[in-house]
């Protein structure tokens, strides 16, 4: 694996480039160095000769100097490991071009040319799954970020837009359908070779081509569109797996339809379609009128699926067709400003799902994977802006900072501007910059000018990385409740001093007494320290802030116990109410696991949790759904978080010590809520789904407290179980069990499902994230299992991203989960650098943990550090991690 980045030429066309770095230190682009190319491609032609082994590319771009900038007399066309097999220009062979590390740049006589450019590609030996590879007999395409460039020599940036037309032949037993972007234009028969001629009207950058070719059959539908236009829809896939592809089919429908009503967006082809494929780097992607998706967010029925994983295929469809806008119409110039699509539609996808299902539930399951994965960024050594500033491997900036503090900054500007108003400036953005390459500077005055805020000082929230820190301290005198805000950002790697920012609050102070609050106001705190007073108070009011988590801070608002058990109890914000239990808990125990309760303390405060938790369990006016929330004890990683230096061990324990006591002085009602939950039959509406939430979340209490009561419960859910959400959380309290049970059922679980790839990953996951106090050595032996391969993104994911998880099993005091997770590291950078480099962050948490710990994960990343051939991505990664 290559690492080395030649330095640029002197072509006026460079890609942002330090000076020459060495051969082991892969180069820095820096978004302060950005040049427009100083060529325009209005058209390229793209002709295929399709195979798994050898696959033929014949490039045909038409390209014109850029008269916007100053001309250049060389072009450079990206390669990724290519070699050209012939180059012409205007119809002739030229030698006028060089290479330069694995780009190659042309001179160029002024004026329009056509340059026609051939090389061979091999598709089957592709592992990194970037470009064109092989899955399963069929061929498809990553091209985001710079995939591309494996495939032909290009200007593989996203701010040169082309027009493509592409030819596709194949032989016709093995590839009987062939896709491409935009519509299908012509196709025809050449003995036991076939074609396919395929024409996208709307001009795009190169890293939206896609291309499929394989033995697939598909789902159709239609959506008629609110100008009437019709548009056929096609979900495809593997022979068998088209009974599972309703939900996908039906979840682009409602995308389609929301995308109309809520943002005024419609679709612009005459043809959308899906293809699901099993061996993807992520979930899925956005390439014109051809998504290409990963199995896991296609297929799905209840016999295979869980309840999240319809949601995730609803959000997922709905992301990936909401970008034929936010990505694809408007684009982004360069790679740092990956937010202004990535944030903007994740926004897009969590309003929609919203839309589709509990907006709180969903609003509290935005804000946990936001703490649980962001703020640990943003407070460890890979923080970063939601626009970056500097990378060396983009692919290391798919970042839940760029998505999902991304998302978050933009919603921020619709709360402060109100839902309306917020429209009004979407659609001035849409309307400014559509077909062009833009940049998070132009949404940010769009949305100025078209909602009529000032986001003047807000644009720090674009520069600065680190989670803002709000403090709230409540004081009350005579009539009045008087509220001192305060906030600082803490430093990040490269921003040692920050400003402060713009941070929207919503509060309410609610009466004690009446058990009601007067109105909720948006606060935005814009300085480093306000107060605020709030006349009419007789006695001290209860504070309920950060209502909705309308910004993404953390809060220290030293509010009594009381106060918290009256909120969980009462404040009519449900997400307020979640935050009211999870700040009673995890008060609790990061107190606890950091030594400093003595004995009455811990009674206490268990008593008023266990108090709480029993208000909610036996609140008729709350659904399940809601109420399997609140019965959630905060994550390991977030409690980790709270803390500076944490002990995984000792955070381990005690949140299993209070587990253990909710489900003891709870039984009765846990039991209660169990057996009205296991009445309501299989369905997917939100009752029902609500039913199965609690019916998990009582096995998880119970397994703690009464181990062998939660395994006969449990061996009986499993056995009953006419869905996955049922039988996957049974299995998954069993799996940390010592129990016959737990061995008689996984082996059910895998001998049902082994046919089915993505039950089969199940199958992997739960073992390898059981509370199971043997979880390093089934790790280690489900790696030799015959299923297990290194080949398959999910396969990978599936057992060892669910052990760096598993924060028992991997911080084991031994050492052997970080050598685990290095070994696997080393083991697969060589095949897919992009998948091996996700596993560096859990190891780079070192500066967070105990001094035990962090020295030996901190010898892990060393140890991968020292290895001679490290890819790009993995390079930057650990050594950030080491900084
Ligand atoms: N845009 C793609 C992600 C591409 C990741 C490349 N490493 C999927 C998405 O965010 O919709
Ligand atoms: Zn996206």
């Amino acid at each position: 694996m290559d690492i080395a980045r030649t330095p640029a030429t002197p072509d006026g066309n460079h890609e942002m480039a330090d000076a020459a770095p060495s051969p082991q230190e892969p180069a820095t682009i820096r978004r302060e160095d950005y040049q427009p190319f100083a060529w325009l491609v209005p058209e390229t032609r793209l002709d295929f000769d399709l195979g798994l082994e050898s696959t033929r590319v014949r490039a045909t771009l038409t390209v014109a100097p850029n008269d916007k900038v100053a001309p250049s007399p060389t072009i450079r066309l990206n390669g990724d490991g290519l070699q050209p097999a012939s180059v012409k220009v205007d119809g002739e062979p030229t030698q006028s071009y060089v290479m330069d590390g694995d780009d190659l740049i042309l001179t160029l006589p002024a004026g329009a040319h056509e340059i026609a450019i051939e090389t061979e590609i091999q598709p089957a030996s592709n592992s990194q799954l970037m470009g064109l590879y092989a899955s399963n007999d069929m061929l498809c395409t990553q091209c985001e970020a710079e995939g591309f460039r494996r495939i032909t020599f290009f200007p593989d940036r996203p701010d040169v837009l082309s027009t493509y037309t592409v030819r596709m032949r194949g032989p016709k037993a093995q590839l009987p359908v062939l896709l491409c972007n935009g519509n299908r234009v012509d196709t025809g028969e050449e003995g036991e070779m076939h074609w396919a001629e395929w024409h996208d009207p709307w001009p795009k950058p190169s890293y939206l081509f896609a291309l499929v070719a394989g033995d697939l059959v598909a789902r159709t539908n239609h959506f008629t569109t609110m100008s009437g236009r019709k548009v056929e829809l096609n979900v495809y896939v593997r022979e068998g797996d088209l009974p599972r592809t309703e939900h996908a089919m039906e979840s682009l429908k409602r995308s389609m339809k929301w995308d109309e009503e809520t943002f005024g967006r419609e679709y612009d082809l005459d043809l959308f379609n899906i293809v699901a494929v099993s061996d993807f780097n992520m979930g899925a992607m956005e390439n014109k009128g051809l998504n290409v998706f990963n199995t896991k967010y296609v297929l799905a029925d209840p016999e295979t699926a869980t309840d999240g994983d319809f949601d995730g295929i609803e959000g997922v469809i709905g992301h990936e067709y909401f970008h034929n806008w936010s990505g694809n119409r408007i684009t982004c110039r360069d790679w740092f400003q990956l937010s202004l699509k990535e944030g903007f539609t994740v926004l897009r996808d969590q309003l929609f799902s919203a839309d589709m299902g509990s907006e709180p539930v969903k609003r509290i399951e935005d804000v946990r994977i936001l703490r649980s994965v962001q703020f640990p960024e943003d407070s460890g050594p890979l923080a970063h802006p939601i626009r970056p500033d500097s990378y060396r491997e983009i692919n290391n900036f798919y970042t839940a900072t760029v998505y999902n503090k991304g998302a978050e900054v933009i919603r921020m500007m619709r709360t402060m501007a109100g839902t309306e108003r917020f429209r009004e400036g979407t659609d001035l953005y849409f309307e400014r910059h559509d077909g062009e390459a833009a940049t998070c500077e132009d949404f940010v005055t769009s949305i100025e000018d078209g909602a009529g805020l000032d986001l003047k000082q807000f644009r720090l929230w674009y520069s600065q990385a680190g989670t803002p820190q709000v403090t709230a301290r409540l004081t009350h005198e005579g009539q009045t409740a008087r509220l001192e805000l305060s906030q600082s950002v803490p430093p990040t790697p490269g921003q040692s001093d920050k400003k402060p920012m713009p941070i929207p609050l919503k509060i309410a102070l609610f009466d004690r007494s009446s058990g009601s609050h007067r109105g909720e106001e948006l606060v935005v705190l814009d300085e480093a320290r306000r107060e605020l007073t709030f006349e009419g108070f007789d006695a001290p009011p209860v504070l309920s802030i950060n209502r909705t988590f309308s910004a993404p801070v953390t809060i220290d608002r030293d509010i009594p116990r009381d106060d918290l058990v009256f909120l969980a109890a009462r404040d009519d914000d449900p997400f307020a109410r979640y935050e009211a239990m999870q700040e009673l808990m995890a008060g609790y125990l990061v107190a606890a696991a950091g030594g400093g309760l003595a004995e009455d303390q811990r009674e206490a405060a268990v008593g008023d949790i266990a108090g709480a938790m029993r208000a909610v369990l036996t609140d008729g006016a709350l659904d399940d759904l809601m109420r399997g929330e609140l019965m959630m004890l905060p994550s390991q990683t977030y409690l980790a978080e709270q803390m500076l230096v944490a002990d995984p061990g000792r955070i381990h324990e005690e949140r299993e010590a209070l587990k253990a006591q909710l489900g003891r002085r709870l039984r009765e009602e846990l039991h209660r809520l169990y057996d009205r939950a296991e009445q309501l039959p299989y369905s997917l509406d939100l009752a029902a789904r609500g039913a199965r939430k609690v019916k998990t979340q009582v096995l998880v209490l119970a397994a703690a407290s009464d181990p062998e009561k939660a395994v006969e419960l449990a061996a009986h859910q499993y056995d009953r179980a006419d869905n996955m959400t049922d039988r996957q959380g049974a299995l998954m309290v069993l799996a940390g069990t010592q129990s016959p049970e737990r061995t008689t059922r996984l082996l059910d679980f895998y001998n049902r499902h082994r046919d089915n790839a993505l039950v089969v990953d199940k199958w992997f996951a739960l073992q390898a994230s059981s509370l199971h106090p043997q979880v390093i050595e089934h790790v280690k032996s489900l790696a030799d299992h015959a299923e297990f391969t290194l080949k398959n993104p999910n396969r990978v994911r599936s057992l060892y991203m669910a052990f760096a998880g598993n924060p028992h099993a991997f911080h084991d005091a031994s050492g052997e989960g970080y050598r685990l997770i290095a070994d696997l590291i080393l083991e697969l950078d060589p095949i897919n650098p992009q998948t091996a480099a996700r596993f560096v962050p859990p190891l780079g948490r070192w500066r967070r943990i105990e001094s035990g710990r962090s020295a030996l994960m901190r010898e892990q990343l060393e140890r991968i550090a020292a290895a001679p051939k490290l890819s790009r991505d993995t390079y930057e990664q650990v050594t950030r991690s080491l900084g």
